[in-house]
């Protein structure tokens, strides 16, 4: 079944829904930019996904851009890696449609996030009660063989494997078989507010550290950010999840191990710890808040690695539908 999977293509992308944070760097861009030097790698902005929940058209217009400048300044190099913006390649919402036929009510109804969103009050919209369709069809149109996320999407790429899976088996091979790539360390970077609950750009600013955040901004959230009783720097998930998720920060940025943070904070307190900790965030995320700005000051040029990028999407892209078509029985040569 998995002929393909020798070819290792990779594909990923990240919401324009609000400003990207330290969880969905950590999470996923971060492993994208080490991954594309091994292999044929698509990212995308994924802009049809920001829309299963009610966007103001002006932001949604302006984040798009931020987000595609912004995974330009982490390292994303469109020489090495297909670039693209969702929508411009229509093949995405085609081949969901052909995927919708073979999916079942009940498949969608086990998806963790959506239960999730909707227990937090969100609107139950078709749009984002069928979105893992959407995302298994933004990965099998491009054949990937890995899809590096965080934890949350893992349940989703697992669907994507059924969906690949149900197809070849009805219609004839066409795609591999999927898996996740989920980074050792990061794969779930929790709420500044509530170690119960994951990172994530729709709790309120005050949860997350945007990669954006004036370095004034991420002293006040990292000070105000939940501890656990006692005042130890100890890493003990369990015990101490507040302070756990923090050492996850440092120990990423520092590449300091556990015990040696521990040792370094060794003696001091939950204050000495955080003040230390919103340092080496500012300065890990200022080249990057620069980068950023320079590739916005220059718009004519993103766009017009995005309109290359889309371009060699869709020729991909279209490839596969078409063999998709083929085996369905929908094409008709005319
Ligand atoms: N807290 C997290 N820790 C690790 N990885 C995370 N990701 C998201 N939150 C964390 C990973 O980021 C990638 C892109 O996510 P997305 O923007 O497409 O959507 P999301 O997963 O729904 O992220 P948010 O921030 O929670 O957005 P909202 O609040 O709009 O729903 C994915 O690979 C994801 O795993």
């Amino acid at each position: 079944m998995e002929q393909h999977v020798s070819k290792q293509i990779m594909v990923s992308g990240l919401k324009p829904s609000g400003e990207i944070h330290l969880g969905n760097y950590l999470g996923a861009v971060k492993q994208w930019v080490e991954l594309q030097d091994m292999h044929p790698s698509y990212f995308f902005v994924a802009d049809l996904h920001a829309i299963t929940e009610p966007q103001k058209p002006k932001d949604l217009h302006a984040q798009i851009i931020e987000t595609a400048a912004t995974y330009l300044a982490l390292g994303i190099d469109p020489k090495k890696s297909v670039f693209f913006i969702q929508s411009h390649v229509p093949q995405h919402t085609e081949l969901m449609w052909i995927l919708n036929t073979i999916t079942s009510m009940g498949d969608l109804e086990r998806m963790v996030v959506y239960k999730e969103k909707i227990s937090e009050g969100k609107e139950a919209l078709a749009g984002l009660f069928a979105y893992p369709v959407l995302m298994a069809a933004d990965i099998i149109l491009y054949k990937a063989a890995h899809v590096p996320v965080g934890e949350d999407q893992r349940q989703h790429v697992e669907l994507t494997r059924e969906l690949a899976r149900r197809f070849n088996t009805r219609f004839g091979n066409v795609f591999p078989l999927p898996k996740p790539l989920l980074p050792k360390v990061g794969a779930r970077i929790m709420s500044l507010q509530d170690p119960s609950k994951k990172m994530s750009k729709s709790h309120g600013a005050a949860t997350y550290i945007g990669l954006f955040d004036a370095p004034d901004v991420i002293r006040k959230k990292i000070k105000s950010a939940v501890t656990d009783s006692g005042s130890e720097i100890i890493y003990s998930p369990e015990k101490k999840p507040a302070v756990a998720n923090l050492m996850t920060l440092y120990h990423l940025y520092s590449g300091l191990t556990f015990s040696e943070i521990e040792k370094e904070f060794a003696g001091k307190g939950y204050g000495d710890f955080k003040v230390a900790l919103a340092e080496l965030l500012i300065s890990n995320l200022s080249p990057i808040q620069d980068e950023r700005a320079a590739i916005l000051a220059d718009k004519n040029r993103l766009l017009t690695v995005l309109r290359d990028g889309g371009e060699r999407a869709s020729a991909t892209a279209a490839k596969t539908l078409d063999e998709v078509y083929a085996k369905v029985g929908l094409k008709i040569e005319i």
